[in-house]
């Protein structure tokens, strides 16, 4: 098994970090990416503002899984005692991987400095290098050069990595512009969305924390960063669904946007803390929606909505309804219901019909995609929430 090793501050990572380690991962064939953030020394971490070592382990565990199952980080490095060493670091994990091939990754600073590492005859017998060049297909003359030297000198095995030098970025830069208010959003375009919410909730950067009025960019970010990576493309789909819904259906675009950017926000969160929520918001709850999470996510979204990103009074209704339905739901409400059930993911049998009558008739799509969601429920034999049957029962009643 091909193992690549790619350390680093990721303080914090970002985009061009994941397209190296793409890159990395397909040219040299590896199986697996093992993301190893590194120990700040005191120096190093007291100036500039970076984050502690806890926050780069976790924006670099969201990064992760922003890249799929094959990368995966670890926080050895971290928690061990003193410098690290990258010479003690391919120990550690030549014993942990006897069956391994190791492959290092490093930027080219490093591979140029590579002869003053601790140890490099130690680290080239242990792992094949991957330099990442910044030229297109053909590595820099210095490159070569520093391969021929290191092939001679330690028997080092290398494999330059050339990285498109579409957008180089630092994390320097990046931190500088997540600063300031104008630029923020910049940096932010740098990040993968997980990564910039986590920073925008956490406050880190020197980023002053109020989550109110949020760009579009920055609210989509916080929410991505509350739910696993695999829901983003639902949540994106709702929100493209749900914009091109308002249109034909003149209604506001940009709430309809707001409101599916945050619908499913808490939709990870488990029984005990969607009940805190209520009881700090003194959210009324049945019985039924106080035993299913699947109900409550739509109750804490709307609430987190309200409380915390001081959406309007529309949104936030929207959001409560988005899972039931409510027999006096606004048309925005119902934008939002159907763009849930029928953004671009969805692919249960019915879901064409009901795409088809979406733009000819709210109603009638809302009374479909009740139905459906009632006669699914009555097969798994799961209770069905009064605001399901009453709101179906409405909507019927009113088109008689
Ligand atoms: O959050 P999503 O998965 O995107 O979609 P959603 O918020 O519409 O939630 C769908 C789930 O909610 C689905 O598993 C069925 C469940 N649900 C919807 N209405 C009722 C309900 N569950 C019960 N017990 N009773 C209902 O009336
Ligand atoms: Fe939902
Ligand atoms: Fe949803």
């Amino acid at each position: 098994m091909k193992i690549g090793i790619y350390g680093g501050t990721f303080d914090p990572p970002h985009l061009g970090h994941m397209a190296a380690a793409r890159e990395a991962m397909e040219r040299a064939g590896l199986d697996q990416l093992l993301l190893i953030p590194n120990r700040l020394p005191p120096h190093k971490s007291l100036h500039a503002r970076s984050a502690t070592g806890e926050d780069r382990l976790e924006m670099t565990r969201l990064m992760a899984e922003g890249l799929g199952p094959w990368a995966e980080v670890l926080d050895m490095e971290l928690t061990r005692e003193g410098p690290s060493y990258t010479v003690d670091t391919l120990k550690a994990l030549e014993k942990t991987y006897p069956q391994g091939e190791l492959f290092l990754l490093m930027g080219s600073d490093m591979f140029l400095s590579f002869s003053h590492w601790k140890a490099p005859g130690e680290i080239a017998r242990m792992a094949r290098l991957l330099p990442f060049s910044r030229e297109e297909e053909s590595p820099p003359p210095e490159f070569e050069v520093q391969k021929a030297r290191l092939e001679a000198d330690f028997g080092a095995r290398v494999q330059p990595i050339p990285l498109a030098t579409v957008q180089p970025m630092s994390s320097t830069q990046i931190r500088s512009l997540l600063e300031k208010a104008e630029t923020r959003d910049q940096g932010g375009a740098l990040l993968w969305p997980q990564v910039y919410g986590y920073i925008l909730e956490r406050g880190l950067y020197g980023i002053e924390g109020s989550m109110k009025n949020l760009t579009p960019q920055a609210l989509r970010a916080v929410s991505y960063a509350m739910i696993k990576a695999k829901r983003i493309p639902h949540v994106r789909g709702t929100e493209e669904t749900a914009i091109t819904l308002a249109k034909h259906w003149g209604e506001d675009e940009e709430a309809a946007s707001r409101a599916a950017i945050l619908h499913d926000c808490t939709k990870y969160w488990e029984l005990p803390e969607q009940l805190a929520l209520c009881e700090k918001y003194r959210i009324p709850l049945t019985d039924l929606e106080r035993a299913s999470v699947k109900l409550l996510h739509a109750k804490t979204g709307a609430a987190l909505a309200q409380h915390v990103f001081g959406e309007s009074p529309a949104i936030c209704q929207a959001i409560a309804n988005h899972t039931t339905g409510h027999p006096a739901m606004s048309r925005l409400d119902k934008v939002l219901y159907l763009a849930d059930f029928m953004e671009p993911n969805r692919d249960f049998e019915g879901v064409e019909a009901l795409r088809a009558l979406v733009y000819e008739d709210l109603d009638r799509a809302m009374i479909l995609g009740l139905t459906m969601t009632v006669a699914e429920l009555r097969e798994k034999g799961a209770q069905i929430n009064e605001n399901t049957m009453n709101t179906l029962a409405f909507l019927r009643g009113t088109r008689l």
